[in-house]
This record gives C-alpha cells, sequence and structure tokens, in this order.
C-alpha cells in the first residue's frame, strides 16, 4: 500500500469510529444525547454524564406513542406519536443514578425503562 492510500483509509477509520460511537458529542460545553423511544425500549438505556454537565438531550420518537421520564430530576417529554422530537436540557448538578422510564399505560413493565448515570 502506498502513502496516499494507508492515509485514506486512517481516514475512513476515523470516520467509521466518528460514526460508530455512542451518540454523544460535547459541543459549546453542552453534552448532546441523542434518545431514541421505540416498541418497547429507551436507546440508549443507560445515559451517562458527569457532574455540572449541561445536557441536552433529544429524545426521538421513532415508532408508537411514549414519553420520557427522568425520576430524581423530574423531567419529561410529553407523550407522542411518532416521528416526534423533543428537546429536554438541564444541568446535572445532582451525582447518582436515576431512573428513566416510558410513562405511557404498561411501557415502563413491557421494558421501557432504563437509568441516567450523573457521575
Ligand atoms: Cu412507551
Amino acid at each position: 500500500m502506498d502513502v496516499k492510500g494507508a492515509v485514506l483509509l486512517i481516514v475512513l477509520m476515523m470516520l467509521a469510529a466518528g460514526c460508530a460511537g455512542t451518540d454523544t458529542s460535547d459541543t459549546d460545553g453542552v453534552r448532546e444525547i441523542t434518545v431514541k423511544l421505540s416498541n418497547f425500549k429507551i436507546t440508549p438505556s443507560t445515559i451517562e454524564v458527569n457532574q455540572g454537565d449541561k445536557v441536552k438531550l433529544i429524545v426521538q420518537n421513532v415508532e408508537g406513542t411514549h414519553n420520557l421520564y427522568i425520576d430524581g430530576y423530574d423531567l419529561r417529554t410529553n407523550a407522542a406519536s411518532a416521528k416526534d422530537t423533543q428537546i429536554i436540557e438541564f444541568t446535572a448538578d445532582s451525582a447518582g443514578e436515576f431512573a428513566t422510564w416510558c410513562e405511557v399505560r404498561d411501557h415502563k413493565a413491557r421494558g421501557m425503562e432504563g437509568r441516567l448515570v450523573v457521575n
């Protein structure tokens, strides 16, 4: 492989790594995390941030009717049907683990639960 080929390969690997990573980015000091709601799961189920982070959750409802509730912080999106996107912005000032779930009917029991971990 010549040098050009090697450089191209490295660039492609970096692009692939960027795409395959968690849906989290840190722009302007704001932690942006995309959370997807579907039948019947929250993806990712664990949302992990650091205490003091400014957090922007981009909550995308990809199928069905759902919402996202975050215990402890008492934050929620409105129950809405797909394809709905809502934003939750907050500062993660309390450390700990907080349960998250969908409040629509029996969705929590069907698996729509997760957690927010503030380190
Ligand atoms: Cu739900």
